[in-house]
């Protein structure tokens, strides 16, 4: 299987997010990309290339074009309030929530952070544009390789994208690199297409750009929202919209879940995917589930990732794998690499 790196990564590297009240280390570190390429390197697991250029257009056709706008301008206009600005990440810390306006963007740039965010986990760094932008061409590039005819394609690249939305980002994610991916097969002419995130946080960047609509069906199995981050999407009742209707399917499971019932959702995540007559799979491959992860609540075993890779491929179809979430950070190369040679065979 071919892999597009995204030999920028490590542009984007933030010091800090908030936790608790307190600034504490990020825990979407470099480190976790680089862990990936060793790993796959030390397989011999196929080429590892860097991706194809695409022009903005590209990313408009899930992105809004004033979103773009910002994220390629905000860490010069960061710096332009104060040039000490360069030392610190810029992270929102005032959102438009209910009753107020989102549709006048403000001059000011802590508004407009917030009007462009939900979060304030997710620093922009001076290179975020960069990386971000280098990781969906490598997702891009990945779908290409796909609807050239190769039976899956794997992009390694970080910052991740799942919780990313058409104008914001949060969660440590900047450009949806899956819905991305996604959107090139369809525009590629496959009629339809399906996403399967498999990320231990539901993905609601990704079901929110597709939720409205029949062609792309979004399937989720993750924490459940009650308790478990994003918090404000992904429960089972949200099945698609209008058009969409029934072409979204949430699985949250509670803290504590191991393979065996994680196992079970897959199955029924793989046969709402069959029923739909998908001719192409986007995997959004976080392995935030490992029982290690600091961050996550789920039991994976390194293991539980070579089933779950074998039993994706099962699934026959034309396949790009989107490297997502995994923070336990010396075993993410193991757990990440375990699906891709799995699912290679
Ligand atoms: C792509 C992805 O997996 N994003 C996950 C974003 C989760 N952000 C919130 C995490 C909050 C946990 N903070 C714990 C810090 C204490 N060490
Ligand atoms: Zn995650």
């Amino acid at each position: 299987m071919i892999t597009f790196y995204n030999a920028l990564h490590a542009r984007h590297q933030g010091k800090f997010e908030m936790f608790r009240g307190n600034l504490v280390p990020c825990h979407e570190v470099p480190a976790r990309a680089d862990h990936v390429l060793a790993e796959l390197q030390r397989r011999k697991l196929g080429l590892v290339q860097d991706p194809l250029d695409f022009d903005v257009a590209a990313l408009e056709a899930i992105h809004s074009t004033r979103y773009l706008r910002f994220l390629e301008s905000a860490w010069d206009q960061w710096v332009a309030l104060d040039p000490a600005n360069a030392q610190n990440d810029a992270l929102p810390s005032v959102w438009p929530t209910r009753t107020f306006r989102i549709d006048i963007e403000p001059q000011n740039f802590a508004a407009r952070m917030g009007l462009y965010s939900f979060d304030a986990g997710s620093p922009l760094t001076a290179g975020t544009w960069v990386a971000a932008r280098q990781g969906a061409h490598c997702a891009l590039s990945a779908a290409e390789r796909v609807v050239q005819g190769d039976r899956a394609a794997f992009a390694l690249s970080r910052p991740p994208g799942h919780h990313a939305g058409a104008d914001f980002f949060g969660g440590y994610c900047f450009l949806n690199n899956a819905a991305l991916a996604a959107q090139h097969l369809r525009n590629a002419g496959m009629d339809r297409v399906a996403i399967i995130d498999v990320d231990y946080h539901h993905g609601n960047g990704t079901q929110a750009c597709f939720y409205d609509r029949a062609d792309v069906f979004f399937a989720s199995i993750h924490g459940d929202p009650r308790t478990e981050y994003p918090f404000y999407l992904g429960h089972a009742d949200e099945t698609g919209l209008g058009a969409g209707a029934d072409a979204n399917l949430n699985l949250p499971l509670p803290r504590g879940t191991g393979y065996d019932e994680w196992s079970d959702a897959l199955e029924v995540a793989l046969a709402a995917i069959a029923r739909h007559g998908a001719q192409a799979l986007v995997v959004s491959l976080g392995v935030d589930t490992f029982a290690g992860d600091p961050i996550s609540g789920f039991k994976l075993q390194s293991d539980d990732y070579l089933r779950m890779g074998e039993r994706i491929a099962g699934a026959k179809l034309p396949t790009v794998l989107v490297f997502e979430g995994g923070y336990a950070v010396q075993e993410v190369g193991t757990n990440a690499v375990n699906v891709v040679q799995a699912f290679a065979g």
